[in-house]
């Protein structure tokens, strides 16, 4: 028997619509939240949420470049590197989980992108895979062995999330009526369901 545990992405301000870095959509995905979350409460899951928690000098802000917007890529110690508009700042309102959310039954809160120098989209490593988080070590105390994930965005935190979950050989699952895109370009958000699944990350329409 291995037990289970809900993992909500990033489901704050800056990801919403009005935020500095919006998902489409990004706010629908509260109702349905809440309910995996009631039903991770009565079914005894663990729930742990992750978030994007950066610095004001973060590597990942066009801002810290000079001559650079938003959707340009450059080198970050040698890792290609998309620039975001400044977000989720640490102790700001745009860092804060979404309103609405129930966040009373969450056991752990994960912090990434701590580090100026690297990006974190998995909950689980930071983006040169350099560095975990707690939270492969949290999972494993709890003897999780299968991980339900949604939030924000599709095609970047959950993506490596659940990606990453599959490469540490959990059981993944992704709920997809509470997941929502950046949709930097069109079709990012289908290309990464396709490479989730490929993965073997098991999706729930
Ligand atoms: C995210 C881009 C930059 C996300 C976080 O939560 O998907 N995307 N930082
Ligand atoms: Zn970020």
């Amino acid at each position: 028997m291995t037990n289970h545990a809900l993992i909500l992405v990033d489901l704050q301000n800056d990801f919403l619509p009005g935020g500095a870095l919006a998902a489409c959509g990004g706010d629908e995905v509260i109702g349905p939240t809440n309910a995996a979350i009631a039903r991770a409460v009565e079914e005894g899951s663990l729930i742990v949420a992750t978030q994007d928690w950066h610095p004001p000098m973060h590597g990942s802000f066009a801002a810290n470049h000079e001559d650079k917007q938003p959707g340009d890529v450059v080198e970050l110690h040698g890792i290609q590197q998309v620039l975001w508009p400044v977000h989720c700042v640490q102790y700001t309102g745009g860092a804060l989980f979404a309103p609405g959310l129930h966040t009373r039954p969450i056991h752990r809160v994960v912090r990434k992108g701590t580090d100026p120098a690297l990006d974190s989209y998995s909950g689980f490593f930071d983006n040169g895979h350099q560095r975990s988080t707690e939270l492969e070590f949290y999972l494993r105390s709890h003897e999780i062995g299968r991980i339900t994930v949604l939030g924000l965005a599709t095609d970047y935190c959950v993506k490596f999330t659940a990606l990453d979950g599959r490469e540490l050989d959990f059981e993944v699952e992704l709920l997809l009526p509470a997941c929502r895109a950046v949709n930097l370009k069109p079709g990012d958000e289908a290309a990464a369901i396709d490479e989730m699944r490929a993965a073997g990350v098991v999706v729930r329409e």
